[in-house]
């Protein structure tokens, strides 16, 4: 494979970054009425605005060629055909398949994989529907109330970032939770809230081998047995989610209450299987339907749309021009949308685990940087605290806004304000506040001309600040679906660029290995000598500090 450094559209782009890093974002929109006319995309019912980058019309062409020297389009078909997109694991990675709304087949092995998908659907359609209207009940005969969701990472952050999207939507009489911190004080918390007699709890693993979640589940299941429960009454309060039915029944989960998936399913894109449980028993099947229905409809404008008018492909394509030509290794997310507040917490799962890769698909070493840090918190709080340095700190961030127009608790004037502080921040990033704009306010305001040179350098803006905003109608199950779909697709056109496997994810599984070795030393309560100082320096005062060792 050519490193993409090599490929004639990434020095083409070298060379033309060069040509207009020192034009302003302010002198583009001074130059050409038609900016925000160009450079706007609609797709599966989203607009994206990204006029506000240190694009021109010739920048997207370079960046479009780079998209076709990378193949982009022929990738994407092989990951919505059905190829081993995943080689490391040898795995196709088909969430696509799990929102697969067309009728047609998706083949696996020379399967075709839709009827299995349907299958679980349907009967998570069935089991959600009791719960949901009551006639599910608890081992004393009362209806569900509570939902204790216990997964980790893929199995934890979908679902719940999910959930509180669509907390509109919710079901008025059960309450979902969520644990996923091995940390005691985290179920403990959960089920200090909930009364066996009326709690669900959702074991969700692909692998069931997740320590976290093993133990928080044995937890659950000794508070559930703790109360005047019998074993007999495991299966009306116990479901599991995964791909490993052998492991459900050993835990002691009847696996006629287990609901099952694929390996080629990867965790952080399993929401859309049977780990969206928890989405379904909070907005129904129906809406669940309508959320696959939002993704599937980005999945064809992904596969079809020419890679110029791409959503996907746009975003992931400045993302590239900041990482690699910019040197801007940071991207923001800011919702404007208090449901949307574990938005930024699941996109850097599914951006930082999926392309924090150092190598290449063929396990060569790449030359350019891969992945960013993605992060944020809900706008307009985020203005109040980290924004300071997004404003007139050294690093250049680009920001993603996104901002649904119509609220679902329309209060006062809320919504009018919250829109206005997000079309705010962005403008202010990109204009700033030149030294003759801040002379003319602060002169108004009676300051002498001592003071507003005392304080220009503290008080004027560089801007030039990049940014691109999603606007959404309202954020509904279709729209979360869509923006999901747009961001995963996203991640998969960054790494077809940066010729990186995004499905894999190695980095997790040498703490996991780690940890493990580590507990049994714990556990086995003898002073450690077997890792580095640092490493025994540690577990030995923790040691010590329990009186376990002199
Ligand atoms: C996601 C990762 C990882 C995984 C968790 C939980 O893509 O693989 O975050 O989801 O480690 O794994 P289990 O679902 O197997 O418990």
């Amino acid at each position: 494979m050519t490193d993409p450094v090599d490929l004639d559209a990434w020095k083409a782009l070298s060379a033309h970054h060069d040509e207009v890093k020192d034009v302003s974002l302010r002198e583009l929109f001074a130059a050409d009425d038609s900016r925000f006319d160009t450079f706007q995309l609609t797709a599966a019912g989203l607009f994206l605005d990204f006029s506000k980058n240190h694009i021109t019309t010739r920048t997207h062409e370079l960046l479009v060629s780079l998209a076709e020297a990378c193949d982009v389009p022929a990738r994407f078909e092989r990951m919505f055909t059905g190829d081993i997109v995943n080689p490391t694991e040898h795995r196709p990675a088909l969430h696509t398949a799990l929102r697969n709304r067309s009728g047609q087949p998706v083949m696996v092995d020379g399967q075709d994989v839709m009827s299995d998908v349907r299958a679980v659907l349907t009967r998570l359609r069935t089991f959600s529907e009791r719960v949901r209207d009551g006639s599910w009940t608890g081992f004393t005969g009362k209806p569900i109330t509570d939902i204790v969701n216990i997964g980790i990472g893929g199995s934890d952050l979908g679902p719940l970032m999910a959930v509180e999207a669509l907390a509109p939507f919710a079901h008025d009489r059960l309450k979902l939770h969520f644990v996923s911190n091995v940390d005691g004080s985290h179920i403990h918390s959960a089920l200090s809230k909930v009364d066996p007699e009326t709690t669900m709890f959702i074991v969700a693993s692909k692998t069931f081998t997740t320590q976290e979640t093993l133990t928080n589940a044995h937890s659950a299941r000794s508070w559930f047995l703790d109360s005047h429960a019998s074993r007999a009454d495991i299966s009306k309060h116990f479901v599991a989610l995964s791909t490993n039915a052998e492991a459900v029944g050993e835990f002691g989960i009847d696996t006629r209450n287990m609901f099952g998936f694929w390996d080629w399913v990867g965790g952080r894109y399993s929401l859309w299987s049977a780990i969206g449980l928890p989405i379904i028993l909070s907005i129904g099947m129906d809406r669940f339907e309508q959320f696959l229905q939002g993704a599937h409809d980005m999945d064809m404008h992904a596969r079809t749309a020419p890679l110029k008018e791409n959503m996907p492909v746009t975003l992931a394509l400045l993302t590239v021009w900041y990482n690699n030509f910019w040197q801007a290794y940071s991207h923001l997310i800011a919702p404007y949308d208090q449901y949307l507040h574990r938005f930024p917490a699941y996109l850097q799962q599914l951006t930082m685990e999926s392309n924090g890769k150092s190598v290449h698909v063929d396990g060569s070493p790449v030359q350019a940087a891969t992945g960013p840090v993605v992060w944020g918190e809900p706008g307009t709080n985020g203005q109040h605290a980290y924004f300071q340095l997004l404003h007139q700190g050294t690093h250049l961030i680009p920001a993603d806004f996104i901002m649904a127009l119509e609220s679902l608790n329309p209060i006062g004037i809320h919504q009018e304000l919250l829109m206005a502080n997000c079309f705010a921040q962005s403008e202010a990033l990109m204009m700033g506040k030149n030294r003759d704009e801040l002379a003319k306010e602060m002169r108004a305001a009676g300051a002498s001309d001592e003071e507003i040179e005392r304080l220009s350098g503290h008080r004027t803006f560089a801007g030039n600040r990049p940014s691109n905003t999603l606007l959404v109608q309202q954020m509904t199950p279709h729209a979360l679906g869509a923006l999901i779909a747009l961001y995963e697709h996203k991640v998969f056109v960054e790494a077809a660029i940066w010729d990186i496997n995004p499905f894999d994810q190695w980095g997790v599984e040498l703490g996991k290995q780690l940890a493990k070795s580590i507990h049994a030393e714990i556990a086995e309560a003898a002073t450690v000598k077997t890792h580095d100082a640092s490493t025994n320096g540690l577990i030995n005062r923790a040691l010590k500090f329990k009186n376990l060792i002199a």
